[in-house]
Parts: C-alpha cells; sequence; structure tokens
C-alpha cells in the first residue's frame, strides 16, 4: 500500500489537524457528516456545491474544496466585510498533507547552496536578522477562479475565493541571506517547507525565485499574519512573501533556503505552474510554456451576487474591492455591453492590497444584463474581456460578469 492509500483510507474519519499559534497540534475529527449547508460556487463544468463549514480549528466559515489536506476557501461574502481578509476566513492550500505540529524552540532554517558560509538558523536568529517590515498583499492562488473555466480545467474547482489579503511581518529575505552571504554566480533562491509527499518518489513542494526578486526590500520571511503569529495552516513558524506574486512561490513552514547557480529544474517550477508562453486555444497541444510569475489585475462586485434583485426605478449602490496585481490599481470601471462607467476608489493601504471601490447609478431602468468590473493597473494592464484560456486555469483575470434583476 502506498503511503497516498494509507492516509486516505483514513481520510473522513481522521482530523485536519490544525494547531493555532504557537504550533501544538490538535487532534479531533472534521468527519464528512459534520460539514454544514451547501454552497453553490456556479462552477460551469461540473458539480457546483460545496459544503460550508465552520468545523476546522481556527476556521471561521469556510466552503470545503477538500478535507485533508485542507483545501478551504472563503466564501465570497468575506470580501464585502473589508480589505484585509481575518486569519480565521484566509482560504487554506496545501501541495501535500500539512505537518500537525511545529516545535518552534527546535524549528531550523537552513541557508545554504551557493553561499559563501552555509547556517543554520533558530528563530530568534531570523528575528535579528535585519529591520522588521510590515507589508499589506494578497495572497492568492494560481488556480483562482479556474473551476469557472469553460471548457472545464483540470485542478482544484476554485470559484473566486482562492484569495486573500492579510498584512505580513517579517524581516527581508535579503537580511536573511546576508546571514550566508549569497555566492557568486548566483541565480535564484529555492525555498522548502516541512511538508513532506505522500508518495514514494513523488516531488516534494518546493518553489524558487530569481535573485533579484529575492533581493527586493519588501520580500520577506514573515511570521506574523494579521498581527498574530502564522497559524499552522498559513504556515508556522515562517512563510515567504512575495507582493505582487502568485502565492505558490509563498513557501510555508519555511525549513530550507537554497541559492541556486541554474536555471531551476524542480518539478513544482519546471513541470508544472507554469502557462502557455502566448495566448492558445482549448485545441493547442504542444505549446512552449512559461513559469506563472506576477498577478494581473482583477476586480470583483461584493455588493451583489450573480441574480440578485434591484429595486426598478431607484438608485443602485454597487460596491466591491479591485487589485493592482504586481503593480498599483489605477482604475475600476464597472462595464455592459459597450458602456463603462468609472467607479470611485477607497482608501489605498498600498499596492498590493485589496482596494474598495464604489459606483452609483442614478436610477435602474431595468435588468443589468452581465455586467462586471474591469480593473487597470498603473502599468497600462487591462483585464481582458475574453477568458485568457490554459489547461490548469492559471491566472484568470476575465471580467466576471453578474446579472441584476430589477423589480
Ligand atoms: N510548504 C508549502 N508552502 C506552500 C504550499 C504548499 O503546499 N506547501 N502551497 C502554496 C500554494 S500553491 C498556495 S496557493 C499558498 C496558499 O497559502 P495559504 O494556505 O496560506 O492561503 O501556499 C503556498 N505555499
Ligand atoms: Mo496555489
Amino acid at each position: 500500500m502506498s503511503k497516498l492509500e494509507q492516509h486516505t483510507g483514513t481520510r473522513l474519519t481522521r482530523r485536519a489537524l490544525i494547531a493555532g499559534a504557537g504550533g501544538a497540534a490538535l487532534a479531533a475529527p472534521v468527519l464528512a457528516q459534520e460539514l454544514g449547508r451547501m454552497i453553490d460556487l456556479g462552477l460551469p463544468g461540473g458539480p457546483s456545491l460545496r459544503p460550508l463549514t465552520p468545523a476546522f480549528p481556527g476556521k471561521g466559515e469556510m466552503i470545503v474544496q477538500r478535507i485533508r489536506p485542507p483545501l478551504l476557501e472563503t466564501p465570497m461574502e468575506v470580501f464585502s466585510q473589508g480589505t484585509i481578509t481575518p486569519n480565521d476566513r484566509m482560504f487554506v492550500r496545501w501541495n501535500w498533507d500539512m505537518p500537525t505540529a511545529v516545535n518552534a524552540a527546535e524549528h531550523r532554517v537552513a541557508v545554504g547552496g551557493a553561499v559563501k558560509q552555509p547556517v543554520s538558523l533558530t528563530l530568534d536568529d531570523i528575528a535579528a536578522a535585519g529591520e522588521h517590515v510590515e507589508v499589506v498583499a494578497i495572497n492568492q492562488c494560481a488556480g483562482n477562479g479556474r473551476g469557472l473555466s469553460n471548457p472545464r480545467v483540470t485542478g482544484t474547482q476554485w470559484g473566486n475565493g482562492a484569495m486573500g489579503c492579510a498584512k505580513w511581518t517579517g524581516v527581508r529575505l535579503k537580511d536573511v541571506l546576508a546571514k550566508a552571504g549569497v555566492a557568486g554566480g548566483a541565480t535564484r533562491v529555492r525555498f522548502a517547507g516541512l511538508d513532506v509527499p505522500l508518495t514514494d518518489g513523488a516531488p516534494q513542494f518546493i518553489k524558487s525565485i530569481p535573485l533579484d526578486i529575492a533581493m527586493r526590500d519588501d520580500v520577506l520571511v514573515a511570521w506574523a499574519m494579521n498581527g498574530e503569529a502564522l497559524p499552522l495552516m498559513h504556515g508556522f513558524p515562517l512563510r515567504i512573501v512575495v507582493p505582487g506574486w502568485f502565492s505558490t512561490y509563498w513557501v510555508k513552514m519555511l525549513s530550507t533556503i537554497e541559492v541556486l547557480t541554474g536555471a531551476d529544474d524542480s518539478y513544482y517550477v519546471a513541470k508544472s505552474y507554469r502557462i502557455p508562453a502566448a495566448p492558445i486555444t482549448p485545441d493547442d497541444k504542444d505549446f512552449p510554456t512559461v513559469e506563472i510569475t506576477t498577478m494581473p489585475p482583477r476586480a470583483f462586485i461584493t455588493s451583489h451576487a450573480d441574480g440578485a434583485a434591484v429595486a426598478l426605478g431607484k438608485p443602485l449602490v454597487l460596491e466591491g474591492i479591485g487589485m493592482g496585481g504586481d503593480a498599483a490599481l489605477e482604475r475600476v470601471d464597472l462595464v455592459g455591453d459597450g458602456w463603462a462607467i468609472p467607479c470611485e476608489l477607497g482608501p489605498d493601504e498600498g499596492p498590493y492590497a485589496f482596494r474598495r471601490w464604489q459606483v452609483t447609478l442614478p436610477q435602474v431602468a431595468g435588468n443589468l444584463e452581465k455586467i462586471g468590473v474591469r480593473a487597470a493597473n498603473v502599468t497600462g494592464a487591462v483585464q481582458p474581456d475574453a477568458l485568457n484560456w490554459n489547461p490548469s486555469g492559471y491566472a484568470r483575470n476575465v471580467i466576471e460578469r453578474i446579472t441584476l434583476v430589477a423589480q
């Protein structure tokens, strides 16, 4: 029996084991029958209902995509409540099983590879490595919204709730690297966490970023999320934060930092988490790919769901959130068939944060068919009208459309 079979055999009868700050493990079962009411994610290509449950330790009500390892999605209503996603509502994603306990006192981060002097750092060493820095940044899975792809694509069928925005606190990665000293010829910096594959011979989840990105002033080795120690599910005791980049690079439970001198040929960089180098159609087979890196702009209507009723003849206030991706949000427009109305932007909490928008329509004259919001960032990137379809549904940023029914 493989390790995977051993685990899945007990999957529904054992707990998703989550600890709070400090990292001690809990073990009480989340059973399939405990999962609460169902929510419809509106996925066009397959079963669309998912359980909604508050049963995961340390979590508020979350959409269950998978029990173990946990894949939990944030309900869209959370994004109507503010620009910061509370820790207990942040989506959760683990590629392999997550460790259920971490001993902070014994935890070490090994910094090695192309360095002058390999070092093994305690949490205190990391905290003392440099200035403490805070950055508000969106954590978004590269596959966020892929369940909405049409034609359907493979992978977790996320709605748009595999994203959230938090304030992250830590030290600069470059200050941690300086503890070892980056050697000449360095090209990339690779990260590994404490999680290991369930199946023998399967690749470990390791990811690398180019050296110039690693040296940015806002790329962190973070220990806090919204002012609290990272919850175990979100990578206690340390995770990488790369503002503006998809969170596949934000390695959790950081245990190894490795400076590379060549290309990274590891599975999750060279083979997976890649998008077509140029647009393709669903029929295309062999096409060149590039790795997923930065996030494009996106915006969402959070005040109204698809199909919601609005009052005929009355003014209508629409609200939501937008993001610039890897650069500050510049504008959000409400768009329909051949028209666009600029929205007012709320307070600016930094280029990598969610930003609220609002627009008032003076009078609802009839149904609002297939309206959406279109974000643009300061580099000129604008959300497209058509889906950038790719086989894994990565980097979705097509304008999301809803219809409001006048009554
Ligand atoms: N150690 C480790 N880090 C990881 C992963 C993982 O499987 N293991 N998954 C990555 C992916 S694909 C995503 S989308 C984010 C999710 O972060 P969150 O669970 O804190 O929301 O973690 C990233 N970091
Ligand atoms: Mo992800």
